[in-house]
């Protein structure tokens, strides 16, 4: 996987990005035709990106096909892709390897006794919807496609790391420690080797192991024990750097140590009140898509820290690691979630085995490969779902139990439209809410009755003990309309109410944290929908170009006095 710091020295790793071939398949007959054997006309277009960006496939959804050659050493090979857009099937030299659903989890296939020279990987990808995709048609954002993070095509040699879970306890400051390997046995014959792991150079683990030919082992190292532990924070960001190695293979990583906890109405982080000044932000903007590149990554995060955020949403999908490196390196503490998304689901589809499931890969994926980031303080498990009827109730069970089942001290949540009948408030660690006062709905200083509102809610319900924090909140502007009249749409407007609600929120309030909606305007996909005015949802607080709106710098003065 590609990360922002080198994750591999002795393993060899290709990376397959620059031009591939290829082309759309409206009728859907590539597969018949045997395109992934025969090959296929089409053009030259860069990986990652998003087919959307290309003139003329703006609203192409359905099926369209990826080719390229590479050169490979031989023996077992790794391929691996950071994000394909919604699903893919992955065939090498014309042969099946496997397929993947979900748009936004990294995916491998690997294949043994490849022989040396070039070889031929080809991508059948479909972004098309039915009733048990994740998301559903019916999304605030834009139906991209496309291979959209990095390719990589890797040598696996002897006992090779595939998987690293870093676990630790922390008393003061001594943490209790151990990591979850997944090793897998690239040869043909069982392997006795020796692994060893650094902590910022240090040996902390060498152990012996044996795996079985062409077999994965899962497997708890002893415990070791670190003292003097420098804790993570967004103010104080310290990192420890790992790294495993065998006698022929290597996997680094990165790791924190800090604790994130509830206690009476608060969110404690390392034991001090923490509120989070944050963000909502979508990994998009009009020119790539969702094919989000690295080299805008800092200057986004940039912007949000000028604003005195200490957090994001990663609304509302698992965001590509690279960024969720960069906010462990720069502290800011992230929200990430699964893009089960808002009213595109029925209570039918909520209660449907195949999207349940289908959402509960989803979850492990995005466990599994973010549970080392010490930014992530939050697992997001749904966003605005029907949680006040059984079906919401049944889904946001089984997944708040399988989250709690991984036990790694984070806090579980999701966000509630329906924060005032919502019945599901016993699978969250805190009460979010998504509410539109004073922009859908009602005037700006309806804010305040809501707020006694959801107090006796809670108390009733016997759930006032819980933190609360405004998950989503806020108001369209465009950007450079500006009247003397208090009218939305208006830079000033949306202004206003950001600072009616943060101030509402946090100062008079007392709750554990605001995400304004949105960090940028973002493309949506919503026919016919002409509160989309242009086809974007307006809300950011700076443009679709990054061009800051009067609101930024009324939620940089709002968030100061937190900072
Ligand atoms: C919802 C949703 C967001 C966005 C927002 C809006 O709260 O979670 O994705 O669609 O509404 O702008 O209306």
């Amino acid at each position: 996987m590609i990360r922002k710091f080198d994750n591999h020295e002795i393993r060899t790793v290709n990376v397959l990005d620059g031009f591939w071939l290829f082309a759309t398949d409206e009728n859907n007959v590539g597969e018949n035709e045997k395109w992934q054997e025969k090959g296929f006309k089409g053009k030259s277009t860069f990986v990652p990106s998003c087919w959307n960006t290309d003139l003329g496939l703006l609203n192409y959804e359905g099926v369209c096909w990826y080719e390229k050659e590479f050169l490979f050493d031989g023996g077992t090979l790794k391929l691996e892709f950071g994000a394909v857009m919604t699903s893919a099937r992955v065939y090498l030299d014309g042969e099946y390897l496997g397929e993947h659903y979900g748009g936004f989890t990294a995916f491998s296939f690997i294949k043994e006794d490849v022989s040396k020279g070039y070889h031929k990987v080809t991508v059948r990808v479909d972004n098309s919807f039915d009733s048990t995709s994740i998301p559903q048609s019916k999304v605030d954002w834009f139906h991209y496609g496309g291979i959209t993070r990095s390719v990589t095509a890797e040598k696996l040699s002897g006992l090779t790391i595939m998987h690293n879970r870093f676990n630790y306890t922390l008393c003061g400051d001594t943490a209790k420690c151990d990591f979850d390997l997944e090793l897998y046995n690239a040869t043909n014959e069982t392997i006795e080797d020796e692994v060893k792991i650094y902590l910022e150079g240090n040996e902390v683990i060498s152990q012996m192991v044996k795996v079985g030919a062409r077999t994965i082992a899962f497997i708890k190292t002893d415990c070791f024990t670190i003292k003097n532990v420098r804790l993570w924070s967004p103010k104080t960001p310290n990192l420890y750097f790992v790294k495993i190695v065998s006698s022929s293979d290597d996997l680094f990583d990165r790791v924190g140590f800090r604790t994130v906890e509830v206690k009476n109405k608060n969110i404690y982080l390392n034991g001090d009140e923490f509120v989070f000044t944050g963000v909502n932000r979508h990994e998009e903007n009009t020119e790539n898509g969702m094919a989000f590149p690295p080299s805008l990554m800092q200057r986004d995060i940039d912007i949000i820290k000028q604003m005195n955020c200490n957090s994001i949403r990663g609304s509302h999908y698992p965001n590509n690691p690279i960024f969720v490196d960069m906010l462990d390196e720069q502290g800011l503490a992230f929200w990430s979630e699964i893009p089960i998304w808002g009213c595109g689901f029925s209570a039918e589809t909520l209660a449907n085995p195949i999207v349940i499931e289908r959402g509960l890969v989803m979850h492990k994926e995005m466990v599994k490969q973010y549970c080392n980031h010490p930014s992530i303080l939050m697992w997001g498990m749904h966003n605005e779902i029907l949680t006040d009827c059984n079906e919401g109730y049944e889904i946001s069970k089984i997944y708040y139990e399988y989250l709690k089942s991984v036990n790694d001290g984070r806090l579980i949540v999701y966000a509630s439209m329906r924060p005032l009948t919502d019945i599901c408030y016993d699978f969250c660690d805190v009460v979010c809410f998504n509410l539109y006062n004073g922009w859908y709905y009602s005037e700006i200083e309806s804010w305040d009755k809501f707020v006694t509102d959801l107090h006796e809610y809670l108390e009733k319900l016997g759930k006032s003990d819980k933190p609360i924090i405004a998950s989503e909140f806020g108001a369209a502007s465009i950007y450079g309309y500006h009247t003397f009249d208090d009218i939305r749409w208006t830079e000033e407007y949306q202004s206003r109410l950001l600072s009616y609600t943060i101030d509402l929120f946090l100062d008079k309030s007392s709750y554990s944290g605001t995400f304004v909606w949105q960090f940028a305007n973002i493309r949506t996909y919503q026919p016919l929908n002409l509160n989309r005015v242009r086809g974007y949802n307006n809300k950011g607080v700076v443009d679709e170009y990054r061009r800051p709106k009067s609101a930024y710098f009324a939620v940089k003065d709002a968030y100061k006095k937190f900072n």
